[in-house]
């Protein structure tokens, strides 16, 4: 028996040969990830993920100061993708489409803070065309050359490629040639078929996403990667889902962190199939996510905690379950908090330095790529301003 394994006090013994592997170094099979999603050792799993992320990336835990910009809601999918409270047909009620001076005018809150990187996401928009992108990026990059760009989601991608028919590579290349650093990990969902044709029967496949990714991977452009949990996917789903990302990075290497996404129900097709409201995971699978991936995806090497789905409370905890980096200062929200999310939207940046210290780590402030920006930081303020709630109206289930 590997040194260790005692100390990890398991009470599943469905976990001991799955801790077995992980503590000599063994990457983990189909089975053994179904073992870890059946478990009810919560607190074992999350003992056995710490012990993984620790050893990857000692008491470290990354955070950024971004600021999210969501410039069209308009997406084509808005009536195929069931779970998406955002997406607006062009005509709808709530519909918008920013210009580019009002991009660079939100950006400009930028300046007050110390935003590193833009996380830019919005919907299949039928009429905006590749230049509409690579101008805005082009002049962000003009009122910020040092803040990082991190826009579009594989979707996205293959959609102006579709627009401008033209392939998802000159997509690519024509936006890191106007400032792109990294590519979000959206849209990937549950790769799963026949999930897909439940949730996002018009969506690209698993397959088309894995295809952007790769040729990104392949441009020298970094890229993140998620998963949609907490609807109709099944534990096998899942585990296939990380094995394909796992697959994907063997090959490229180019997956920055991994991001489980909890999925939340309100104002949405889906989530009133299901009959849920408010929210439709619980903080045991939440954490069980986190710790499953860090256990299955071996070679991606970092696991990200999205506090405005999950709580900054969550978060803190997810940090002890096999998290090293943090969603970041945020600003202003929109996928989720149409979606239900009661979080508020923006973190201060000395918050997150709290919020990390306080779960026993080391807070690493890095840019995009994850190189350290900063290590030291002045004391944050004597009360944390992030709130249960935040002060949005709570709605209870009937
Ligand atoms: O693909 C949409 C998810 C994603 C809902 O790369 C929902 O650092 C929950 O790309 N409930 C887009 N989730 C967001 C995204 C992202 C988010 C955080 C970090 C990063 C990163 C990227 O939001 C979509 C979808 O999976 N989403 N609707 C919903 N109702």
């Amino acid at each position: 028996m590997p040194e260790g394994i005692e100390a990890l006090r398991l009470r599943d013994p469905a976990l001991h040969p799955v801790a077995e592997k992980v503590l000599s170094g063994v990457r983990l099979e189909t089975a053994d990830g179904l073992a870890l999603y059946a478990t009810r050792d919560l607190l074992g799993l999350g003992r056995l993920a710490d012990h993984a992320n620790t050893r990857r990336n000692g008491d470290r835990v990354f955070f950024s100061a971004n600021q999210h910009i969501n410039p069209t809601n308009v997406c084509v999918l808005r009536n195929t993708c069931t779970f998406c409270s955002f997406a607006r047909m062009p005509r709808e009620g709530g519909a918008y489409t920013r210009s580019l001076e009002e991009v660079f005018h939100e950006a400009e809150q930028a300046r007050g803070m110390p935003t590193r990187e833009f996380h830019i996401v919005g919907g299949l928009h039928p009429k905006l065309r590749l230049s509409y992108y690579t101008d805005m990026l082009r002049g962000l990059k003009e009122r910020h050359p040092d803040v990082h760009i991190k826009a579009l989601t594989a979707v996205e991608i293959a959609h102006l490629a579709r627009i401008e028919r033209c392939s998802e590579r000159d997509v690519l290349v024509a936006l890191k040639g106007a400032g792109l650093t990294s590519l979000p990990g959206g849209g990937a969902e549950v790769f799963s078929t026949a999930v897909r044709a439940t949730i996002a029967e018009r969506k690209l496949t698993g397959e088309e996403w894995i295809r952007v990714h790769r040729t990104a991977h392949e441009l020298g452009i970094r890229t993140n990667c998620t998963m949609l949990y907490g609807h109709v996917e099944t534990a096998a789903d899942r585990v296939d889902h990380l094995a394909m990302l796992r697959a994907l990075q063997d090959e490229t290497g180019g997956f920055l962190t991994y991001i489980p996404l909890a999925y939340h129900p309100d104002h949405n097709e889906l989530g009133e199939e299901m009959g849920r409201i408010g929210t439709a995971t619980t903080g045991y699978e939440d954490l069980k996510n986190v710790a499953v991936a860090r256990l299955f995806l071996d070679n991606v090497p970092h696991v990200k905690t999205h506090w405005p789905m999950v709580t900054p409370f969550l978060s803190q905890i997810a940090l002890g379950f096999g998290c090293d980096d943090v969603e970041g200062t945020v600003v202003y929200e929109r996928v989720y908090h149409e979606a239900g999310a009661h979080t508020q939207m923006h973190m201060p940046y000395l918050e997150l330095v709290r919020l990390i210290r306080g779960a026993g780590k080391r807070p690493v402030e890095r840019d995009s790529l994850y190189r350290a920006v900063r290590e030291e930081f002045d004391d944050p303020p004597p009360e944390p301003t992030f709130r249960r709630g935040a002060g949005l109206p709570v709605v209870h289930a009937a």
